[in-house]
């Protein structure tokens, strides 16, 4: 088989101290954190669609990147060569996972019959290069937004035919994600929304959108696929507004629609920031709900307003979320997927190791920290000790159910004056900070 990064042999782990750029300073996939590897902590997954497929085109300029794979000019040729390319990289990096939409895999033919016969040649291919390799699936799904059938969207659409037409390519998503032994399969919303409600039915696109989702779960009862259902939440883009605003919003909904317990969330940082929430606001909110199912790692930039889907670099960040996998008790079945891109500028393909280390790095990097913050339990302490009044007198009463208004209104006659304290916010982020700069580890 070609060798598509000659100039990059396998990246190891030298330890924080090393400036070879192509090592990994903190990622060390075998080293046990508490009770388990780092590789098992992080389950680690690269995007087929950023890293493989992506041109760096953006609204004002053509791509940039140079790929090993330019030369290839029949599209089954090139689709094939990116695979491999895949695997190379995948091998290379120590990244034991992959994510993919059907179409990033490849590409679509004249009729569904044609695509879906190009989609069983390279499935047939990847599930090969998986056995070569030892690598495995995290998660497939469909792209029901890319192809201009879906300018109204796909389980949204108003029009029927683009709802089969979108079942029809979901159901052969789910059968190549088992064929694969794929542990997930997501569902992030595309063109799941709308522009204006002048002309929007949002009540028939809502009952449509569960409707879809129900027949997956059915189907995918009818062939035995067991992996774990996600849905993505992102506020905006592509459509002003995207039905899966937010985890919160999620969540309601699969509730509505008594969808809650097929489904978990696949946290995205960006999507996070779009909705005006922290990164930890909505693992933190998924994980309470019992719903944190899987993350796509990645960062905007605090002064653009759009998906800029970076390399996650922010290791304050980046601690904070490993914060609440740890007490989530961990991802699996889902992982930590890189739903991030090179920037424009980085066209080189070495860029493409430079960016995953960056990555990978990072989140060990938080994994570390975080794992020491919870077991010193700082923060656990001071929270313990801010809410300790719902642990005995009136407030024990009131988590009890023991209490009403009128209880408490006597209770409250005759308690005075009343005493608060501090939250310590400050004490708190620099004690966070300590523990970011002292572990060198
Ligand atoms: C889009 C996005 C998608 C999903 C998969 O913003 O994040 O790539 O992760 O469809
Ligand atoms: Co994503």
């Amino acid at each position: 088989m070609r060798e598509y990064f000659e100039n990059v042999s396998k990246i190891n782990y030298e330890g924080a101290n090393s400036k070879n750029p192509y090592s990994f300073k903190y990622y060390n996939p075998d080293e046990i954190i508490g009770d388990k590897a780092m590789k098992e902590h992080l389950r680690f997954a690269l995007s087929y669609w950023h890293t493989l497929t992506a041109t760096g085109a953006d609204p004002f300029g053509v791509g940039t990147m140079i790929r090993p794979w330019d030369s290839e000019t029949n599209e089954m040729d090139l689709a094939k060569a990116r695979m491999e390319a895949a695997f190379e990289l995948m091998d290379k990096l120590n990244i034991e996972y992959f994510c993919f939409h059907d179409r990033d895999i490849a590409p679509e033919g004249k009729t569904l019959q044609e695509t879906n016969k190009n989609l069983d040649e390279i499935v047939a291919l990847c599930k090969s290069l998986m056995k070569k390799y030892n690598k495995k699936l995290l998660w497939g799904t469909a792209n029901c937004f890319t192809n201009p059938r879906y300018v109204h969207g796909a389980g949204t659409s108003c029009n029927a035919d683009v709802f089969a037409y979108a079942a029809a390519q979901i159901k052969k998503a789910i059968e190549i994600t088992k064929e694969l032994d794929g542990e997930n399969y997501v569902f992030w919303g595309g063109r799941e929304g709308y522009e204006t409600l002048l002309n929007t039915d949002m009540g028939l696109e809502l009952d449509n959108f569960a409707r879809l989702l129900q027949m997956a779960v059915d189907y995918a009862k009818e062939i035995g696929f067991t992996g774990q259902f996600l849905i993505e939440p992102k506020p905006k883009e592509p459509t002003k507004h995207q039905y899966d605003f937010d985890a919160a919003t999620v969540l309601g909904f699969l509730k509505n629609y008594n969808l809650d317990k097929y489904f978990k969330v696949n946290i995205e940082a960006n999507h996070a920031t779009l909705a005006q929430h922290t990164f930890q606001h909505e693992l933190h909110f998924a994980r309470i709900n019992k719903f944190l199912g899987s993350i796509d790692a990645n960062q905007g930039d605090p002064l653009l307003g759009w998906d800029t889907d970076q390399f996650p670099t922010n290791i304050y960040d980046a601690t904070l979320a490993m914060y609440e996998i740890l007490k989530n008790g961990g991802l699996a079945p889902g992982g930590v997927n890189f739903d991030s891109k090179v920037r424009r500028a980085s066209f080189e393909k070495e860029d493409l190791f430079l960016a995953y280390i960056a990555g990978m790095d990072t989140f060990a990097k938080g994994l570390r920290v975080a794992y020491k913050l919870l077991e010193n339990g700082d923060l656990e302490d001071f929270i313990k000790e801010k809410y300790s009044s719902f642990t005995e007198g009136i407030g024990k009463e009131i988590v009890e159910g023991k209490v009403g208004f009128k209880e408490l209104e006597a209770y409250a006659l005759n308690n005075n004056p009343i005493i608060n304290k501090s939250g310590r916010q400050e004490l708190l982020e620099s004690i966070v900070n300590q523990y970011i700069f002292e572990d060198h580890k």
